[in-house]
């Protein structure tokens, strides 16, 4: 065959292949035919975007605001509950047949001037009206709940405990965390409870302490008889962290042995900021976060989790092009995420898929 005909066959081959691929299933359909729930974060205010929207909209199973349901949306001033960020956000889950997950009721950050400027003894009174306050808007329209996030201390920054200095921790102690999971029981006895927390992966010293950290302050909770029942792993990961299966699915199987669900609520992953900014450098780029994705969700899968949440959909809204140690020097988007802006599957979208297919 001649040079010319063969390179037009191939091309027309590859054309092919192409729109077999973008001809697969969306991933909600892959993920649920396994029982798995599939979504991501989104932003109300980019709803109105429909190269944003569309994808999510197709893809998604699973909504979670990315801040329409932190405390300073929530309760902006003491006693002023209001769903109006999160609205939009609930009406769009409900055109899309979506289930949505609220993140998060206690944090250490996106609080209001009110609750910094509080004395510490009135901390315990406002967590309490904030949970109950937030749940008694939510109950019945959102069954699954980050309670508390970030509270373990991460070991390079404390070495010598295992809770995250906060203005939570530092009027409560550990007591907070109860006082949390408790609240939110009595105020919505149907929703999930879910603690959540990052830096649980890797497989290097930081993530063993962080993980040994999780457990001893969940076996505590547990002990006292606080209802909390899942575990939330971001999942944030960067690139020039190790990662092996066996550390997290040892930690993860820890989890189910104590009767906790496990779920992936922030998937992503992180290159160095450093990594190459050549065209031509993006597939060896897109292989190598699609190799971490489908090893991090491929083996949490086989441990038992049942819900992956990827923080973001598209690489150009991710929160990553904002964040310091991951924005490019040249203004790129990173590429940590399923879809392209134009909303064309990556590789990443392809491994979630193999992941959820069990291949
Ligand atoms: O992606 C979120 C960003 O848009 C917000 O400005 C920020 C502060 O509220 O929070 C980001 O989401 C974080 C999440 O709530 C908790 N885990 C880490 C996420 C990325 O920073």
């Amino acid at each position: 065959m001649p040079i010319r005909r063969r390179a037009v066959l191939g091309a027309s081959l590859l054309a092919a292949r192409r729109a077999a691929a973008q001809e697969l299933p969306p991933l909600r359909e892959i993920a649920a035919r396994r029982g798995i729930g599939f979504g991501t974060a989104i932003h109300a205010r980019l709803l109105g975007e429909a190269a944003y929207a569309a994808p999510i909209a197709r893809e998604a199973a699973l909504l979670v605001p990315e801040g329409e349901a932190k405390w300073d949306s929530l309760q902006p001033r003491e006693g002023r509950f209001t769903l109006e960020e999160l609205e939009p956000i609930l009406r769009f889950a409900d055109r899309n047949a979506q289930a949505v997950r609220g993140h998060t009721l206690v944090w250490h950050t996106a609080l209001p001037a009110w609750v910094w400027q509080a004395p510490a003894p009135r901390l315990r009174g406002i967590l309490e009206a904030h949970v109950a306050g937030v749940l008694a808007l939510t109950r019945g329209r959102i069954a699954d709940w980050d309670v508390v996030n970030e509270p373990i201390a991460d070991p390079d920054v404390l070495p010598h405990q295992d809770l995250r200095d906060s203005i939570w921790a530092r009027a409560m102690g550990e007591g907070y965390l109860d006082l949390a999971f408790r609240t939110a029981r009595a105020a919505d006895p149907a929703a999930r409870l879910v603690l959540n927390d990052y830096g649980l992966e890797a497989s290097w010293p930081r993530a063993d302490e962080k993980r040994a950290r999780l457990l001893r302050v969940l076996r505590g909770m547990l002990g006292r008889g606080a209802p909390v029942q899942a575990v939330g792993i971001q999942a944030h990961m960067p690139l020039d962290q190790p990662f092996a299966p066996s550390p997290f699915a040892a930690f993860l199987r820890q989890l189910r042995a104590m009767g906790l669900d496990v779920l992936l609520t922030e998937l992503d992953v992180i290159e160095p900021a450093g990594a190459p900014l050549r065209e031509e450098d993006i597939p060896a780029r897109d292989a190598a976060v699609a190799a971490r994705a489908h090893a991090v969700v491929s083996t949490a899968l086989a441990e038992g989790c049942r819900t992956v949440l990827t923080w973001g959909l598209a690489d150009p809204w991710s929160w990553l092009n904002l964040w310091p140690p991951a924005r490019r020097p040249d203004g790129a988007e990173v590429r940590a995420l399923p879809l392209d802006g134009a909303g064309r599957r990556k590789p990443m979208w392809h491994a979630l898929a193999r992941a959820f297919e069990g291949r």
